[in-house]
Formats: C-alpha cells, sequence, structure tokens
C-alpha cells in the first residue's frame, strides 16, 4: 500500500488522536472500497439471475463497520450484521469467498448453505450471523460474559439497526451487559429506516439515551465517518478492557439503498438520499488521503482488478454437493473454538513490539 503514498505533503499524516498512522487510513478507505465494488459486483451478478435469493447491501455506510472491526484486535470476537461486509473483508474473509459467498457456490463461506452476508467465518472470530433480530446482541454479551469469567483480556463487539431498538432482546442485553459491566461494544447503525419504517415511527427518544438508563456510556458518531467510527470503537474498547463496561455507540448514517434489492424504497424521499450522497464515507476519506498525496486513483484502479480477479475465481468455483446440505448444523465430536482474526490496525503491532 506503501506505492499509494507519493508523498505525505501535511505533517505525519496520522489522524484520530495519533492512533491511525497513514497505513491506517488507506488500509481504512480500502476496506470500504472492496465492500462496495464487491457488493457492487454482487447486484450486477443478481440482476443476471446468477445470485440464489435476495440480495441486501450496505452502500453508503461502509464506514459502520470498516473503522469498529479494525479497532479490534484478534482474539475480540465480532457478531455482524447484514450490512457490515467491511467488517468481515477487515478480518481477512476473501474477495473470492465473498463473491463464492453470494453465488451460492462450495467455496462461499457457508458453502452454499445460506446467501448474502449471512455468514461468519470462525477461524476470523466472528459468529455466524443470526437473522433473527437482534439475538446477536445476547451472543457478544454472553461472549463478554465468559471474557469476564474467564478473567481474559479481550472483548466482543455487535452491530443492530434502529429497528432492533424496538426488541425485547435489545433491552435484556443492555440491562445485563451494564449489570455486569461486560466487556461489549454495541454498534448502533442508525440508518434512519428500519424497512419502511422511518425513525419518528420507531421511538420517541433517540435511543442512545438509554445508554444511561442501563447504566453505561452511549456516545453518538458520525456514521460516515471512518475516522470517527474508529475512534468511538477504539476508546469503547479500552473502556471495556479496563472493566469499565460495555459501550452503545450510535452511528448516524443513511440506507441509500432500498431494504433489499426488490425494494424500490418509493417511502423515502429523493432530497434525504441526495443529501446523504453528498456526505459519502469513501468520497470523504480519499479526499482526505488525496490531500495528503496518496494515490488514490491507482488504490481504486487496484481495488478494481483485485475484484474482477475474484468474481472470476467465483464463477468458475462448483456449485456445493447436495449430500453435504446438512453438514455442520450439529456439532459432531469435540466442539472447536473459534479462532481469531486478522487485526490489521499498527497500534496491535507496537503492542507487541
Ligand atoms: C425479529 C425480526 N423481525 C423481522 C426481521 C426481517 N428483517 C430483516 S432486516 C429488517 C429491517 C431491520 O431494520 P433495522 O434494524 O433498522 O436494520 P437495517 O436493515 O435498516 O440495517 C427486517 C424487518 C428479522 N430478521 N428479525
Amino acid at each position: 500500500m506503501a506505492t499509494h503514498i507519493a508523498e505525505a505533503t501535511a505533517g505525519t499524516g496520522t489522524a484520530a488522536g495519533g492512533h491511525l498512522k497513514l497505513e491506517d487510513r488507506i488500509w481504512l478507505l480500502r476496506a470500504m472500497l472492496l465492500m462496495r465494488g464487491l457488493e457492487e459486483r454482487a447486484m450486477s451478478l443478481y440482476r443476471q439471475g446468477r445470485v440464489p435469493g435476495s440480495f441486501y447491501d450496505g452502500y453508503g455506510q461502509e464506514a459502520v463497520s470498516a473503522g469498529p472491526a479494525f479497532a479490534m484486535a484478534a482474539q475480540d470476537r465480532l457478531c455482524v450484521l447484514h450490512r457490515d461486509l467491511a467488517a468481515h473483508i477487515v478480518r481477512g474473509v476473501t474477495p473470492a469467498r465473498v463473491l463464492a459467498q453470494y453465488l451460492g457456490r462450495a467455496t462461499g463461506v457457508t458453502g452454499g448453505r445460506d446467501g448474502n452476508v449471512h455468514f461468519g467465518d470462525r477461524n476470523l472470530g466472528c459468529v455466524g450471523m443470526i437473522s433473527m433480530l437482534p439475538d446477536m446482541m445476547l451472543v457478544a454479551t454472553g461472549m463478554a460474559m465468559a471474557f469476564k469469567l474467564r478473567g481474559e483480556r479481550r472483548c466482543a463487539i455487535t452491530w443492530f439497526g434502529d429497528g432492533s431498538t424496538s426488541r425485547g432482546d435489545f433491552h435484556e442485553a443492555m440491562n445485563w451487559a451494564g449489570v455486569q459491566k461486560l466487556p461489549v461494544i454495541f454498534v448502533l447503525e442508525n440508518n434512519q429506516y428500519a424497512y419502511s419504517t422511518p425513525l419518528e415511527k420507531q421511538f420517541a427518544v433517540d435511543p442512545v439515551e438509554r445508554a444511561a438508563a442501563y447504566g453505561f456510556v452511549g456516545v453518538t458518531v458520525d456514521g460516515n465517518d471512518v475516522e470517527a467510527t474508529f475512534e468511538a470503537a477504539r476508546t469503547a474498547r479500552e473502556r471495556a478492557l479496563s472493566g469499565d463496561g460495555p459501550t452503545l455507540i450510535e452511528a448516524v448514517t443513511m440506507r441509500m439503498h432500498g431494504h433489499a434489492a426488490h425494494d424500490d424504497m418509493k417511502y423515502v424521499p429523493k432530497d434525504q438520499v441526495e443529501e446523504w450522497r453528498k456526505r459519502d464515507p469513501i468520497d470523504r476519506q480519499a479526499a482526505r488521503l488525496g490531500e495528503l498525496g496518496v494515490d488514490v486513483d491507482a488504490l481504486r484502479a487496484e481495488v478494481h482488478e483485485e475484484i474482477d480477479a475474484a468474481a472470476a475465481e467465483a464463477l468458475a468455483a462448483p456449485m456445493p454437493d447436495p449430500a453435504g446440505a446438512v453438514d455442520g448444523v450439529f456439532c459432531v465430536g469435540e466442539a472447536k473454538p473459534l479462532g481469531d482474526g486478522q487485526a490489521p490496525w499498527s497500534g496491535f503491532r507496537e503492542d507487541e513490539a
């Protein structure tokens, strides 16, 4: 990635109070470009009839998953939602496996058993996505409880939407995490709509205020600024590891596409979408780095090539063998613990030095 740095023209190029080096800031842009590029390619394959089932994307929300996932260490555990592909990319899921997942191929993360971002690679510390919303809040809380009981220095993080805040599970997870002061981070992805339900029909108070009701910190962050979402999660992780309990991070963003590919979102005012387009998280990070002398066009071209190669690989991959359809439904033999994921943030490498 250093090849994209022509010359750091403004000081050291660090950001987020010095926690992000220039290489990290480029990494964040790259993760968001990969998410967008992969989802655009998958959407095009969907329109060609090659993606089974429906199709969901997180266009315009890339910073909500890229930043917080980047702030997590290898031993932390993630419960990732359906519009948060960048978290999987940060953890180390390759572009070819992502596209094979959309295409239902044997080489996809679930081997054709599920589609979209309904997956988790247990070897990279990610729990398989649970569709019932927001049950992953309870799973993350349970994992954090285990970390606390074992005295381990690690945390769990999960993402959920504004629609999830009206469910009982949200309150149960928040309450237990608060009572037990658990090392868990809740990222509320406030993207203005839960399918067709707008915020004013979802809650009467901003849900970030509910954190105080459960005895812990709630912060609101610009969900379209990847360095801000990183910094909010980095601080929350520090708090969690110091024994100071959970954090609710409300990342304010916009769902720029329909709920799924079949939804033309006629219920969303066009002006609202256009207003948010001006705050596109990728454009913003690209502009920042461009000012520092980073060759963003070269980075875009490299990501594009990577996606082309991944698409060719995924399209050439075999369909799964139906005989293995129920493999993995039940645990056979000894249960294997989740593996650790990739943790690319330079702050973790410095810890080891
Ligand atoms: C308990 C439950 N009810 C309904 C659904 C179907 N469903 C999947 S995503 C979704 C919209 C959720 O909205 P929100 O939580 O705001 O997340 P967003 O999709 O906007 O990211 C719905 C209704 C579900 N998965 N689980």
